[in-house]
């Protein structure tokens, strides 16, 4: 099984600031992660992070034909992109929406999620554990 594992806007930026949000943790920390679950797991996963909405948009049609599932934060685009809501539901793979932080639990615009009516399910506030928490439930539709 393959996985597109997609990051969004600012996510490169982890451990430099905020870590009481978002930890101490470095993004090449968080790939390493979700590199060590996924061979855990028994699946393939393709790590990719932009900070343009079009870009992450490209590399979810790209999907189609070349994974079998995603997992996406889109980060701060998840509160505002209907571009990226409809390249998911274009490509129609499953797929799961993975948030470090508790999004619920923070400021009201973050409840707001588009990203999340094209998803399976919606983990959030587990930390880098969040990204194998998703691998898990995309397993267990296969
Ligand atoms: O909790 C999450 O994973 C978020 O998707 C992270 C986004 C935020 O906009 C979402 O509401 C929730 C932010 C990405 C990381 O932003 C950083 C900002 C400063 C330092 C490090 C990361």
């Amino acid at each position: 099984m393959k996985i597109r594992v997609i990051n969004g806007p600012n996510l490169n930026l982890l451990g430099i600031r905020e870590p009481e949000i978002y930890g101490r943790e470095t993004y090449a920390g968080l790939v390493d992660y979700i590199h060590a679950s996924a061979a855990a797991l028994g699946v393939q996963a393709e790590v990719f992070q932009s900070n343009h909405e079009g870009d992450l948009v490209d590399y979810i049609q790209q999907a189609l034909g070349a994974a079998d599932a995603i997992v996406i934060n889109p980060a701060a685009y998840t509160h505002t992109s209907v571009a990226i809501l409809d390249a998911l539901k274009a490509v129609g793979l499953p797929a799961v929406e993975v948030h470090l932080s508790d999004v619920q639990a923070r400021e009201e615009f973050r409840r707001v999620s588009y990203a999340s009516r094209a998803c399976v399910s919606v983990v959030a506030g587990l930390g880098f554990e969040g990204y194998r928490r998703a691998m898990e439930i995309l397993l267990g539709i296969f």
